[in-house]
């Protein structure tokens, strides 16, 4: 018995040896994450998707994070201020609120009570969502609710699959290149270009006002446009969306717009949402998001909108596939979130989320300020939660270390927006206001 279970081991252990390919050989450094680099020994026999192992590092905002605390470990005593992740902080204001709360004690009640909600979203927040921010230019069908933009990013790769090309602004929020790269529709990184093969990447810099020549830039399938911009901070106008709509139209491509950040326009005649550009309703999709509007980055409410009229080459329309991917991977947002949406969309919602933007933007302004005082460039901040500034060619990942040590304030570099960010640093308005004067002094000290 004790033998022929020896046997049946040592039976297991080279069936094994066949399907686990050999630890030495596939002993190797794992950088998927960086936060979580690790040399990693075979346990199983399953291949790893083979474009996860073309992404060039970890995601940006963790490898901050990481370097943060990094910093922490060896100055415990740091007394360090984030002007690096947009991250809201002041508190959900007292009638949004009352709609969340609301919302959570009728679910303690027998009439109250729901379960599964429809995978779109609540017909009366679609309703709203409809009429108080797209004024009726769109319809509730067409407005399909999550939990966030950046998870309706991924579904929306998801839909179009690894065969599509997509460009992007660059710089530009990196979760449009990164899902791109999951999802397989690019080759390796191109090292010395720091870009992906297979991805177009739309130059976007000081001479163009940060605003891509779409129609100089090869055609893509997809095209990704984040307005008002991150990490630029700045806002496309009328004729430039025009202008992307006309082309993106001409070459048969689908404009994936992001406007997230539209309640921080306060310049007048600049397009809060694509919609309000004529023609974008047959070649655009919206994703946006309560997180910015109402300080819901924790609570997670967002939307995307993609019109009835949107189709495929073959004639499907996209609404149709998109549904298809959200009754599939997503049951619908929090019920209980879905009140606080409705909260932020009442008259006295809305009055508290101006309230709200007005205090960030105030932020921005004084953020803004000191960088011109002290002779840089600066962008952004006026009609959006970010300024970028221009660094005079330093590299953005050594500022972003030098401020860190000298004024332990945390940025985030340019440079992690894509090559295009090189040079240039991104600071988030998303601060209480001590903290922002306080880190203005030291900015004051440490870039002077
Ligand atoms: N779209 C853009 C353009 C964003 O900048 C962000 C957040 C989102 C979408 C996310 O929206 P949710 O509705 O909250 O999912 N950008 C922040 C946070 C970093 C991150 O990884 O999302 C930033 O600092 O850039």
């Amino acid at each position: 018995m004790k033998l022929s279970l020896a046997v049946l081991a040592l039976t297991l252990s080279s069936a094994l040896s066949f399907t686990i390919p050999s630890n030495a050989a596939h002993r190797r450094t794992v950088n998927s994450d960086t936060s979580m680099t690790t040399q990693l020994q075979a346990t199983t026999g399953v291949a790893r998707n083979k474009n996860f192992a073309k992404l060039a590092g970890g995601y940006l905002f963790p490898e901050i994070g990481r370097r943060r605390n990094a910093y922490l470990e060896q100055n415990p005593s740091a007394n360090i201020i984030s002007l690096g992740i947009g991250d809201t902080t002041q508190p959900i204001p007292s009638a949004i609120l009352k709609g969340l709360v609301d919302g959570a004690t009728a679910l303690g009640t027998q009439d109250g009570y729901s379960g599964y909600g429809a995978e779109q979203g609540k017909a009366d927040l679609r309703e709203k969502i409809s009429e108080v921010l797209y004024n009726g230019l769109i319809d509730p069908s067409e407005v399909f609710v999550s939990d966030g933009a950046k998870c309706d990013i991924q579904r929306i790769q998801n839909m179009f699959g690894p065969d599509v090309i997509s460009a992007v602004q660059d710089p530009s929020y990196p979760v449009y290149v990164d899902t791109s790269v999951m999802m397989g529709q690019t080759q390796q990184l191109d090292e010395a270009k720091g870009q992906y093969d297979g991805i177009v990447y739309m130059e976007c810099n000081e001479a163009n006002g940060f605003y891509p020549d779409v129609a100089a830039s090869p055609r893509a399938d997809v095209v990704y446009i984040c307005s008002p911009n991150n990490p630029t901070g700045v806002a496309a106008t009328r004729a430039q969306l025009e202008e992307t709509v006309k082309v993106c139209k001409e070459r048969g491509s689908i404009l994936v717009f992001d406007a997230a950040y539209a309640p921080f326009i306060r310049s007048p005649d600049v397009p809060k949402s694509i919609f309000e550009i004529e023609g974008a309703k047959d070649c655009a999709i919206e994703v946006n998001s309560f997180s910015k509007y109402a300080g819901f980055t924790g609570v997670r409410l967002g939307w995307t909108v993609v019109p009835e009229g949107l189709k495929f080459s073959d004639g499907t329309p996209v609404r149709q596939d998109f549904n298809r991917v959200m009754t599939t991977s997503f049951n619908g947002a929090s019920n209980i979130v879905q009140a606080g949406g409705l909260a932020c969309l009442s008259p006295a919602g809305m009055k508290e989320i101006e309230t709200l933007i007005d205090y960030y933007l105030e932020n921005a302004g004084i953020l803004r300020k000191t960088f011109i005082d002290l002779g840089y460039n600066v962008y952004g901040g006026t009609d959006a939660p970010y300024i970028f500034v221009s660094l005079n060619g330093k590299s953005s990942w050594d500022t972003f270390s030098e401020i860190l040590e000298k004024a332990e304030v945390v940025t985030i570099p340019g440079a992690g927006f894509g090559p295009g960010g090189e040079g240039f640093l991104r600071l988030s308005a998303f601060a209480p206001r001590e903290g922002v004067i306080e880190a203005c002094e030291r900015l004051k000290k440490a870039m002077a």
